[in-house]
């Protein structure tokens, strides 16, 4: 076995791509069925090593400490061809109880386990203290095997086992009595192990990546070599995934020590890797931008089975293949705030497994699951911002639904990183809204612009940047999604149509002043626009007749040219009585004004459809319509 990546590694020749027809050969050997990946569990020399080398021909105590002690130190990994032709990988782990924190990394990505009690021992410490574990971290999958049967007899330990079993959530599982020195009962575990990996459910080939390295070294002529356990989701040579944060490129890739172009989860692989990285156990490489890499999350914690609240201050938060040291923040009884000591790609539903590691032997050690509901959370600064937070986080659940109501607006970016798909149609441009923040974001905008119209009286309508500011919104594609009747939006403005009252009253005093001494005017005169002068003797430049005649208190048939309000309907009515058609003469004169006025205001008749050109000379007018 001289795999170069994922088996032994100081035995392997560690040349990606070299010796591939040989490993083909292997591969072919193996079988080309599906692959699956179980962890072991179970209590120090209970026999975990031993079965899986019994069962794949493969050594997973690697180390030569390892094996002078007799004693699993490190992760092993070993795989086999099961009778189906579906080939499994198993995560050996340590059950000595100073390496639960190995323990907990080679089980942490792994969807199922291979439960190992000694016949001749029974249930003890570790047994019990990996059952927690895998039950707080939700795995719900595996069955039992009850070695050494060849040295005592396994009736007793295999109905107390499969009791601990079925009660700590992993339901009616197989229960097998073997040996794995002398292979009693190996074939029925297989067969055993077959219906277990048939029933697993199949991971998402689309999900995102989030590989957690459990190995890292270097290999002379490739360089960067990890190796993980891909739980979801594909990895292809040629990606570009991310570690901490840098860039790395997936130069090679390798799985049971097959070289391949691809592989979907859940899988055994040996990435060579290209980038500026110095990966470690507990790094994970991800898709980028498909998790929100965090140092802080608010969780909903559960205490394990035996452990007592409250939790300690300080813990070590285990997810995947990753320990961290973290500090606990208590947000009321259920719910706290993990400052993670560096920070972790992760999505609301994560489960953090929190372990006490000062505790002494005999204690409980693995104390709570951490259910992770947010990934960005508010800061916690105004005075009763915690005890809210905490009211807030008793009724959240790891949904869209639940982040939109602390967050708000988020957008579909952002909900994905967080590993919430949205949930129904985004408000605007790939913005989601919490929709009680929404209808109260539609209730204040008429309310502003029309604060805006009477501060602003010249400005015809509210500036979409302006009105951005003063909702607080991020992005003014929000605010253009809010407006509604009776609001319309047009030129970067926010307008309020179909003011209640015509005239004067939003005006500023003086334009207020000079617009009722012009319609003085023209209540004398009606047709006789006010000449250039008069207009600018009274102030009213283009801005002020603009308001103005947005105001409805007058009303501008061209530019320079304005009329009092309801001009056109009067000049209409005197126009009927004229002998149709008539020319633009006759008009001027039935009306009492000059070519000035009357030119413009037949064309705006005839744009509002009261009047009809005939010809080059001659217009009618038009019975009103309905
Ligand atoms: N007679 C007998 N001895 C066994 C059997 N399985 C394991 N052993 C012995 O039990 C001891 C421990 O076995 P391991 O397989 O190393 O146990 P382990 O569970 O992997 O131990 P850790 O990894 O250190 O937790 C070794 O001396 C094995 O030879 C078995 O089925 N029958
Ligand atoms: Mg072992």
């Amino acid at each position: 076995m001289s795999g170069p990546l994922m088996g032994n590694r100081r035995m392997g020749n560690g040349l990606m791509g070299a010796g591939g027809a040989r490993r083909c050969r292997a591969a072919r050997a193996l079988g080309e069925g599906r692959m699956h990946v179980v962890a072991t569990a179970g209590h120090v020399d209970h026999g975990k090593s031993t079965l899986v080398r019994a069962l794949t021909g493969m050594e997973p105590d690697r180390l030569e400490e390892e094996r002078r002690r007799g004693l699993t130190i490190e992760l092993g990994y070993a795989w086999t061809a099961l009778p189906s032709g579906e080939r499994v990988a198993f995560v050996d782990v340590p059950g000595h109880e100073r390496f639960l924190g190995t323990m907990l990394a080679g089980v942490g990505p792994v969807p199922a386990v291979m439960f190992v009690v000694a016949a001749d021992e029974g249930w003890m410490p570790q047994s019990e203290e990996h059952l927690v574990a895998l039950r707080t971290l939700g795995v719900r999958h595996g069955l039992l095997a009850v070695t050494r049967a060849d040295l005592a007899d396994p009736a007793p330990a295999l109905r107390d086992a499969r009791d601990r079993l079925a009660e700590a959530g992993l339901g009616a599982v197989e229960a097998l009595a073997v040996s794995g020195r002398t292979g009693e009962g190996l074939d029925g575990l297989r067969a055993a192990l077959d219906r277990l990996v048939a029933a697993l459910p199949a991971p998402d080939p689309d999900a995102p990546v989030r590989l957690w390295v459990d190995r890292a070294f270097s290999v002379r002529g490739s360089g960067t070599v990890v190796t993980g356990t891909l739980p979801a989701g594909r990895v292809q040579t040629g990606d570009e995934l991310e570690l901490d944060g840098e860039p790395v490129r997936v130069r090679a890739l390798e799985s049971l020590k097959e070289h391949v172009d691809s592989v979907t989860g859940v899988a055994r692989v040996a990435l060579n890797l290209r980038g500026r990285i110095a990966p470690e156990r507990g790094h994970a490489l991800v898709t980028p931008g498909a998790w929100t890499t965090t140092d802080l999350a608010d969780v909903r914690v559960t205490l394990a089975e035996g452990a007592r609240g409250p939790l300690p201050a300080r813990l070590t938060a285990h997810i995947g293949s990753a320990s961290v040291p973290c500090e606990v923040r208590p947000l009321g009884a259920e719910a706290a705030r993990l400052r993670l000591a560096r920070p972790l790609p992760l999505h609301l539903g994560d489960a953090l497994l929190l372990r006490d590691p000062g505790r002494g032997q005999g204690e409980p050690r693995v104390l709570a699951r951490a259910t992770v509901l947010d990934v960005r959370p508010p800061e916690l600064r105004r005075r009763g911002a915690a005890r809210e937070r905490a009211k807030a986080l008793a009724e959240a659940s790891a949904d869209a639904a639940s982040l939109l109501r602390t967050h708000l607006l988020l957008r579909d970016g952002e909900l994905a990183a967080m590993g919430c798909p949205p949930e129904g149609r985004p408000v605007a441009a790939g913005w989601h809204a919490d929709p009680d923040h929404w209808s109260g974001l539609s209730a204040r905008l008429p309310e502003a612009v029309r604060r805006y119209a009477a501060d602003h009286p010249l400005e015809p309508g509210m500036p979409v940047e302006a009105a951005r500011h003063e909702l607080g919104l991020p992005d003014r594609r929000l605010v253009t999604a809010l407006v509604r009747p009776p609001l319309t939006a047009a030129d970067g403005r926010i307008i309020m149509s179909g003011r209640a009252v015509a005239g004067t009253a939003g005006l500023p005093a003086p334009v207020a002043r000079a617009v009722r001494a012009l319609l003085d005017d023209l209540a004398e005169a009606p047709f006789q626009a006010p000449e250039a002068g008069r207009l600018a003797a009274l102030g009213l430049g283009p801005r002020e007749l603009a308001a103005a005649v947005r105001a409805g208190a007058l009303l501008r048939v061209a530019e320079g040219v304005v009329l009092a309000p309801g001009a056109d309907t009067r000049a209409a009515a005197l126009l009927a009585r004229l002998p149709q058609p008539f020319t633009v003469s006759q008009a001027r004169s039935a009306l009492g004004t000059s070519r000035r006025v009357a030119v413009p205001l037949l064309e705006h008749l005839d744009r509002t459809g009261l009047t009809e050109r005939m010809d080059e000379v001659h217009r009618r007018c038009r019975p009103p319509r309905g």
